[in-house]
């Protein structure tokens, strides 16, 4: 049927490039020849191809859903002169090679991809390399894939008791934070039976105090500073940021505690998640602690970023170091709901921060000093002012109607839980490269955003366990942390 479609599309569209090839049909020839500024004639082959190319997507349909099979891609293509060929994508990477001939096609057996949101795209080539815009056409695949083709997921180390964070150090070992305030090593591959180190005084209460965060100084191989952000009873329940030792696979003694956040009155929205920036600070996701509205206020330390330094002083170039006080200083940016992730790019220090959403949208926000991302006033792209930072990508609690429809396309999902910048030069084939992976606590689906392509995003991966955090090991694989395992993913 799509090519049937595809063939008569073309019998049409090549009447038309006949008849603009006789000069609109008038039989009066009257492109044949241009008169030059001096007055001179020449023939139209020597004049420029300037005329773009046009191209129609016959299939598949936009938000076609639940796509399974082998499935064509169809397409039409005009010119004012001719079609040198058709360019087919799908996930912004080139799909097999130019259609030189109508009727324009490829097609993809749709178990070679994972399940959920994928996009194709296709433009036209006039005969002088004129190239139409893209067109595209966000789609679903259905069956059941877990990893695209040419990938292998497999379960790396398990045993954890409520896992919330990781880390990796150079030498390959992966620090496991657990809510109950354990944190675990796994070394050559095996989880050891010794804790690093087990905090005291922890409160874990609800389903999100506790310890949410781990992270390594950048050096760590040189210094063993581990830092973790918990939930303490010492003074008031409140979340803080401590500091241990390595000595070995164990923590050299009790941690240091560097900095306290203000003490909480629910058990809710505790965010945890640090790293350090390629500015040797050290950036932190404080949750607005059930509150909503301290978000909005630039000296409350609810609903923030911060950034301090490794000692937890503040630098002196915050931007509100000059207009707050105390521990205030340290805010970086505003208007979070509960940042329990984020990542920073160690290219250049771009900062993905992933705020969990409370009604209808979870969002991927661009770090930013100073920013305001909204909340509780904006969630997602809802209530956005000239004051708000828009996200880069947000996506539905719920299906749109029809599904794919609202901003988002296809991704659902209801905690985005992980964040990693996949880094050019890695394992992954080159079309992976430079993307922003993001995990769902809730579909356990892993997608990932294409930024060379409007940041377009597709689906990657699945897991059995519930994500919360990811990272790109030191060896270029995808590692999921999930509650109670670690997940690999990469190529076969
Ligand atoms: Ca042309
Ligand atoms: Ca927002």
């Amino acid at each position: 049927m799509a090519n049937w479609r595809s063939t008569i599309g073309w019998m049409v569209l090549g009447s038309s490039v006949l008849l603009a090839g006789c000069g609109g049909g008038g039989g009066e020839a009257g492109s044949a020849t241009d008169a030059t500024a001096d007055g001179r004639e020449v023939p139209d082959a020597l004049a420029a191809d300037t005329e773009l190319p046009t191209l129609v997507l016959n299939t598949p349909a936009n938000l076609a859903a639940n796509l399974t099979g082998r499935i064509d891609i169809t397409a039409d293509a005009s010119d004012n002169v001719g079609i040198a060929g058709v360019e087919f994508q799908i996930d912004g990477a080139l799909w097999g090679d130019d259609d030189t001939n109508p009727p324009y096609m490829t097609s993809i057996t749709t178990s070679r991809l994972t399940t959920g949101q994928h996009v194709i795209r296709a433009r036209a080539r006039d005969t002088s390399n004129n190239r139409s815009a893209w067109v595209t056409r966000v789609v679903q695949f259905g069956n059941d894939v877990q990893v695209p083709e040419g990938f292998t997921k497999t379960a790396l180390v398990g045993g954890f008791d409520g896992a919330t964070s990781f880390a990796q150090a150079p030498d390959g070992r992966i620090f496991i934070a657990q809510q109950n305030g354990q944190i675990r090593v796994i070394k050559n591959g095996a989880l050891l039976p010794t804790p690093f180190a087990t905090l005291a005084n922890v409160n874990n209460e609800g389903s999100e105090r506790g310890l949410g965060g781990i992270v390594l100084h950048p050096d760590f191989a040189s210094n063993g500073w581990v830092y973790v952000y918990y939930t303490t009873t010492e003074g008031g329940i409140h979340n803080r940021i401590s500091r241990f030792t390595a000595n070995g696979d164990v923590a050299a003694g009790p941690p240091t505690a560097l900095f306290g956040l203000p003490t909480l009155t629910t058990t809710m929205h505790n965010g945890g998640a640090m790293h350090f920036g390629i500015d040797g600070k050290l950036y932190v996701g404080v949750g607005d602690g059930g509150l909503g509205a301290p978000a909005q206020d630039r000296t409350s330390l609810f609903g923030k970023m911060l950034r301090l330094n490794d000692d937890a002083t503040i630098p002196t170039d915050n931007p509100y170091y000059g207009t707050n006080t105390g521990n205030a200083r340290a805010v970086w940016a505003i208007g979070l709901r509960n940042p329990f992730t984020f990542a920073i790019r160690p290219s250049d220090g771009r900062i993905h921060i992933n705020d969990v959403g409370q009604n209808t949208w979870e969002e991927i926000d661009v770090g930013i000093a100073g920013a305001n991302y909204g909340w509780p006033n904006s969630e997602g792209p809802d209530n956005l002012t000239a004051a708000f930072t828009a996200p880069l990508f947000t996506y539905r609690h719920t299906a749109a109607t029809p599904p794919g429809s609202a901003v988002g396309g296809f991704i659902i999902g209801r905690c985005i839980a992980g964040g990693a910048f996949y880094p050019v030069g890695g394992s992954f084939p080159a079309r992976f490269q430079g993307n922003y992976f993001f995990a769902d606590f809730t579909t356990h689906e892993i997608s990932r955003v294409d930024l060379s392509n409007g940041n377009a995003v597709y689906a990657f991966a699945k897991t059995v366990g519930e994500p919360v955090d990811l990272r790109v090991a030191t060896d270029g694989a995808l590692l999921v942390l999930t509650r109670n395992n670690i997940v690999r993913i990469a190529p076969t």
